[in-house]
């Protein structure tokens, strides 16, 4: 964002947006609705119950946990116990890749469910659960079997827990846990998240201890191989020399988790999905984490600088600087052709808890302003920096979810940086177990919306106008319909990776040729040349 430029005062729309809603309803939005000043503390009202009524982009908590961060590791079988449209719902809908090359096992493109029925909720689903993990453990001799309790097993008092005990003690050789993310648990799929790094940190990491072969061992953490953004990520640091221990949990398998607690320095690209395990693993074992962002080629350069850094190896540091300036030539030719089409141009943002934010350098690169951006289901911290985690209220909600009391490990925590290391650090500029959100960075009176509704979507699509819009699938059609394309920065639109070098590369070239059409200008609604009452009008565009 060029600082002589300032963006349009959207405090009008604001007020005309608020003023359709009831006043109750009217006086809530306001608070998650910010004009920005990035040199202000402003507070923004996130991670509370969405408006029952409005229409909202956000998913459920179970699948926050089952889907975004155990759904990407290939070798664990997870069942869902709940009816069929809760596994049906969860079954390849995210395109998070794989690749079982090696090992070969790979259970992602199966649909495990208890398929849970009218007796089972009057009686009981235990004894079909439990039928269920023995059925899939005969066919699949899995090492691990998770279960993922849907809405229906809160409510009937199913103990998952307590099935996965007794089969895991049954089987021998296979790791049985539960989750307790029915759908309603929490206010998004952001509750699942939570529940999933706890569950994961108890049952998983620290299985094995086996010391890693590599010099500088790294995990990284919130990276679900979208697209395959995970592959690039993982060329990038094998060019560098730097080995991944684990990833949580794009491309995984359950025993990169079991021995991931031997690596020396967590990266965590999503902040809001993994941000427990980077401080529950920070505890018990004494590694650090450092926020990083491989989305735009800027920020992964300075990402693989930081790492150079924390390892303080002249070696590793001159491998990086070479690597940088092998992948950058190849990255800004693409970016300057591009530019030609996209400089000056504007976009919104509208996705999940991290992307609304990670996204806005691929677009900077571009010469692109965001005018409007907002998470579906960010934390206060991650719109406003962690530095506000000690003033953020715990409401009914968030205390449904458990927190565990974590430790130093007595035999194995082993502090990888000493105090004065991280100071040394942090002096110079790197952000160490810490992260300072999106608003910081973004422009002067850019327009920040938690959970946006469906009339807000409308109403500043209208003000800004913007050039592209990102979101996802559920608003890709209506808002193409308004005449503004929509990139979907969920999927990707089958595209991708994004990540990287390459995936800057990708990206840009994508922008450019959503920016190159007019098709979605000429579309025209038949309401806009007729009345809305005449009745011939659902007849002709229904059949
Ligand atoms: Fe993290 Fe994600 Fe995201 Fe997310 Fe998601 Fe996703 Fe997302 Mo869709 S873990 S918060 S729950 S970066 S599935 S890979 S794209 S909403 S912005």
């Amino acid at each position: 964002m060029s600082e002589e430029k300032k963006l349009p005062d959207p405090s009008g729309i604001k007020e005309e947006i608020l003023a359709r809603y009831p006043a109750k309803i009217a006086r809530k939005r306001a608070k998650s609705m910010i004009i920005n000043d990035p040199k202000l503390d402003q507070e923004i009202q996130s991670n509370v119950r969405t408006i029952p009524g409005i229409i909202t982009q956000r998913g459920c908590t179970y699948a926050g946990c089952k889907g975004v961060v155990l759904g990407p590791t290939r070798d664990i079988i997870n069942l869902v116990h709940g009816p069929i449209g809760c596994s049906f719902y969860a079954w390849l809908t995210r395109r998070n890749q794989t690749d079982p090359g090696t090992d070969g096992e790979n259970f992602m493109t199966y649909c495990f469910s208890t398929d849970m029925q009218d007796d089972n909720i009057v009686f009981g689903g235990e004894k079909k659960l439990k039928e269920a993990i023995q059925e899939a453990y005969d066919i699949f001799k899995p090492k691990a079997i998770g279960v993922f309790s849907t809405c229906p097993v809160g409510l009937i008092g199913d103990d998952v827990h307590a099935v996965s005990r007794e089969m895991k003690e049954k089987l021998g050789d296979c790791n049985v846990f539960g989750f307790s993310c029915e759908g309603y648990k929490g206010v998004s799929q952001s509750a699942g998240h939570h529940i999933a790094n706890n569950q994961l940190f108890r049952h998983v990491v620290g299985l094995d201890d086996t010391p890693p072969e590599g010099r500088f061992n790294i995990n990284l953490l919130g990276e679900y191989n979208i697209g395959g953004d995970g592959f690039e990520i993982d060329r990038i640091f094998r060019k560098c020399g730097i080995n991944v221990v684990c990833t949580f949990s794009g491309n995984s398998t359950m025993g990169a988790f079991e021995n991931s607690h031997t690596a020396d320095l967590n990266l965590v690209m999503c902040h809001r999905s993994i941000n427990y395990m980077a401080e529950m693993m920070e505890t018990k074992f004494g590694i650090p984490w450092m926020k990083v962002n491989f989305i735009g080629a800027e920020s992964t350069a300075k990402g693989l600088r930081k790492i150079g850094e924390y390892f303080e190896d002249e070696g590793l540091k001159a491998k990086i600087e070479e690597v940088i300036a092998e992948e950058m030539p190849a990255v800004s030719d693409v970016a300057e052709r591009a530019r030609k089409k996209t400089q000056g141009k504007l976009a919104m943002l509208f996705v999940g808890g991290s992307r609304a934010h990670h996204y806005q350098e691929l677009f900077r690169e571009l010469g692109m302003e965001t005018v409007s951006a907002g998470y579906e289901f960010g934390h206060r911290d991650d719109y406003e920096g962690r530095k506000v985690l000690p003033t953020i209220k715990v409401d009914a909600d968030s205390r449904n979810i458990e927190e565990l009391k974590v430790e130093a490990d007595p035999e194995r925590f082993n502090p990888r940086a000493e105090d004065i290391k991280l100071e040394t650090l942090q002096a110079k500029g790197l952000e160490v177990s810490d992260y300072r959100g999106m608003m910081p960075d973004m422009a002067d009176n850019s327009l920040i919306v938690d959970d946006i509704t469906h009339w807000e979507t409308e109403k500043l699509i209208e003000f800004y106008k913007p050039d592209v819009f990102c979101a996802g699938i559920k608003e890709k059609y209506v808002v193409q319909k308004s005449g503004i394309p929509l990139k979907q920065l969920h999927s990707y639109d089958y595209g991708g990776p994004y990540a990287g070098f390459e995936g800057a590369k990708n990206f840009y070239a994508d922008i450019e040729k959503i920016l190159s059409t007019t098709i979605w200008k000429k579309l025209k609604a038949p309401w806009l040349d007729r009345p809305s009452t005449d009745p011939c009008i659902c007849a002709e565009y229904v059949s």
